[in-house]
């Protein structure tokens, strides 16, 4: 799906507290500087505490110290363009495309912890598919919390679409049932699901997903299309951690990075690339349904480091 045009603005201005410490302090510490081995080893401690992660960090350092023993990088200027040069190959094209379904409705299943930001991340999702002149319907599979159905259908008001909802208690993988009958009976584009928070080591909420996942594909073959992993930007660490843990037992496909507009930890978008093999597909800059981004890696970089 070609969902969204890339605005750099709003990304850039969300990732304001990212760029100020990380891009801000690389700079400080780079700029105007003769590159030796003990500044090698100042920025690959300043990389780990900026929540690139051991891993990303490790092969950035080992390529820049090549490059400086063969005399290819001599200054802090040509190290700051080495990491932006490299950086922005880690998340290839195809890999950020919403998986979509060959015929019949595409099914979107949207997970994750309490709290990180699903459903409202599902109303940008569908405004920005309804932008895009998509049909989208809405299941609201959350029958958990209270609340949450009537969250979701505030939503669904505002942006003039329908939500299929059961029962409070009640069994979230008969709402799917229901969602998905509907989907296929009203020929909707798009139907996207909103399920309670769940931690992975909840077996009982774990198997409830997989069993929504078996009630999708029953109905709607090959669906659910995209399995997205809502995760919280601002929780660092964690976030690398649960997208670990998910990938095991939830078949995640992809990520909705969530909330960098309230963090400094941008970084952590490139430790997610480089320890679990899940794209990041979108991220959110704000608590309103404009606020989506499809994740553009050089706009990404550019946003981190400072232009
Ligand atoms: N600043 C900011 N806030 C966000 C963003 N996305 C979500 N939020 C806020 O995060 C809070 C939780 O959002 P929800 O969408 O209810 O999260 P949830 O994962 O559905 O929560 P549960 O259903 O309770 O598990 C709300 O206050 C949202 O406004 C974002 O991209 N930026
Ligand atoms: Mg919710």
């Amino acid at each position: 799906m070609g969902i969204f045009r890339s605005t750099i603005g709003k990304l850039k201005q969300g990732l304001a507290r990212t760029r100020e410490s990380f891009g801000g302090g690389l700079k400080s510490m780079l700029f105007g500087k003769r590159l030796d081995e003990q500044l090698i080893k100042d920025l690959e401690r300043r990389l780990i505490e900026s929540d690139v992660g051991v891993q990303a960090t490790r092969r950035l350092i080992a390529g820049i110290r090549e490059d400086f023993k063969k005399g290819e990088l001599t200054r802090g200027e040509d190290v700051l363009a080495y990491m932006k040069r490299e950086l922005k190959t880690m998340w290839p094209e195809a890999d950020r495309r919403l998986r979509e379904a060959e015929s019949g409705p595409t099914v979107i299943l949207v997970t994750g912890i309490n709290g990180v930001g699903k459903t409202t991340s599902i109303a940008k999702l569908c405004k920005a598919l309804r932008d895009e002149g998509r049909s989208v319907l809405l299941g609201a599979c959350d029958t958990f919390r209270a609340g949450a159905v009537r969250q979701l259908e505030i939503w669904a008001e505002r942006l003039g679409v329908d939500v299929v909802k059961g029962q409070q208690g009640g069994d979230p993988a008969a709402v799917a049932f229901d969602a998905c009958s509907a989907a296929v009976s009203r020929g909707v584009d798009v139907l996207i699901l909103d399920t309670a928070g769940r931690l992975h080591t909840q077996d009982p909420l774990m198997r409830q997903l997989e069993k929504i996942g078996k009630v999708i594909d029953k109905q709607i073959s090959g669906g659910p299309h995209e399995v997205l992993l809502v995760l919280d930007a601002t929780s660092g660490q964690n976030a690398l951690r649960q997208a670990e843990e998910f990938q095991k037992s939830a078949g995640v496909t992809g990520i909705f990075l969530s909330k960098l507009d309230g963090t400094a930890k941008g970084g952590i978008v490139i430790a997610i690339r480089e320890s679990v093999d899940i794209p990041v597909k979108f991220v959110g800059v704000g608590e309103t349904p404009e606020d989506v981004e499809p994740f553009d890696p050089d706009g990404f970089i550019e946003a981190m480091f400072g232009g």
